[in-house]
C-alpha cells in the first residue's frame, strides 16, 4: 500500500504517519530492541571488523546505541553474546579437529581465515572459518566496556555448539537448535523489533532475515549497524527491503516506537 521509491524503499514520512496515527492505534505494537553481538572481539580484539574489506569501525555503534536506550521507550531490551567453546568448529586454528568433504573448495592445510570450507557431515556443512573470536569467559567475548547496559536486559547466547556456527540470534545455522529468544519475545508479546549491531553482513543479517520469516515487523538500524564486506552489506540491505524489512537511522525510532 506504500508508494515505493526507486530503490524499493517506502517513503518515511509516510510510513511515520500511518504508524502514528493509525497502524498503532489498531495493533498496539510492543517492541522489543535487539543488539547483536557489540563485543570486544569484533570491535579491538581477535575478529575486529576494521581490518576486514569495509574497513569498518564497530566502535562508532556504541554512540547510537546508547543514545536510543536512553531515548527511546522500547518495551524490552536484548543483548545477544557470540559465545563460543574453545573447540568451536569456525575457528580456522581447530580446522584439522574436524574431517573436510571432499568438495570442500580449499583442503585443510591451504585454509586461512575468512575462506569457506566444507566439513565432512554427514550432512556436508559450509563453513566460513574465522580467526578464534568470543570464546566464552574470555574478554574478547564480553561487551564493548562502554555500551550501556539497561536493568531487566535480556542477554541471548548463541554459538555456544563446538559443532554448529549460530549467525542468527534466533537459530543456529544448521536450524537444529533455538536461542532463548523466540520464546521470550513471544512471553512478551513482542510484534516489532528493532535489530542492530555487529557484524552488519553476518549476524545482524541472518538475525533480521529470520525476524521476517518468522513474521515479525522488523525494522534495521543502519548507523547503529557496522559490516565485514561492502557488497555484502548491501546485498543484506536489499534481502531486507525485498521482505518487507525497514532500514533507518537511530534518529527515525523516536517516531516509530
Ligand atoms: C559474527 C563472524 C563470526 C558476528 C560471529 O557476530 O557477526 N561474525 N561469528
Ligand atoms: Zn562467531
Amino acid at each position: 500500500v506504500f508508494d515505493r521509491n526507486r530503490d524499493g524503499a517506502i517513503d518515511r514520512e509516510e510510513f511515520a504517519f500511518c504508524w502514528n496515527h493509525w497502524i498503532k492505534v489498531i495493533v498496539r505494537p510492543t517492541s522489543a530492541f535487539l543488539i547483536v553481538d557489540v563485543q570486544n572481539d569484533f570491535i579491538s580484539g581477535t575478529l575486529n571488523i576494521s581490518k576486514c574489506n569495509a574497513q569498518q569501525d564497530g566502535s562508532e555503534v556504541v554512540e547510537p546505541i546508547n543514545w536510543l536506550l536512553s531515548t527511546v521507550p522500547f518495551d524490552c531490551v536484548f543483548y545477544s553474546l557470540d559465545w563460543h567453546p574453545p573447540d568451536h568448529v569456525s575457528y580456522i586454528d581447530n580446522v584439522h579437529m574436524r574431517e573436510l568433504h571432499p568438495s570442500s573448495p580449499v583442503s585443510a592445510d591451504k585454509a586461512q581465515a575468512y575462506d569457506t570450507v566444507v566439513f565432512a557431515g554427514p550432512p556436508p556443512m559450509k563453513q566460513r572459518l574465522w580467526p578464534r573470536h568470543c570464546v566464552q569467559d574470555t574478554w574478547g567475548a564480553e561487551l564493548h566496556k562502554d555500551l550501556k547496559v539497561v536493568e531487566g536486559a535480556v542477554m541471548v547466547y548463541k554459538g555456544t555448539n563446538p559443532e554448529v556456527d549460530s549467525y542468527s540470534v534466533f537459530w543456529d545455522n544448521k536450524k537444529l537448535t533455538k536461542t532463548s529468544l523466540s520464546t521470550q519475545l513471544r512471553e512478551r508479546n513482542v510484534t516489532d523489533i528493532y535489530i542492530c549491531g555487529l557484524a552488519y553482513d553476518v549476524c545482524v543479517g541472518a538475525t533480521i532475515a529470520d525476524a521476517l520469516a518468522i513474521g515479525y515487523r522488523s525494522v534495521l538500524v543502519d548507523d547503529a549497524s557496522r559490516g565485514v564486506e561492502l557488497a555484502d552489506i548491501e546485498r543484506t540491505k536489499d534481502t531486507i527491503v525485498s521482505n518487507n524489512g525497514v532500514i533507518v537511522d537511530s534518529h527515525q525510532v523516536l517516531s516509530m516506537v
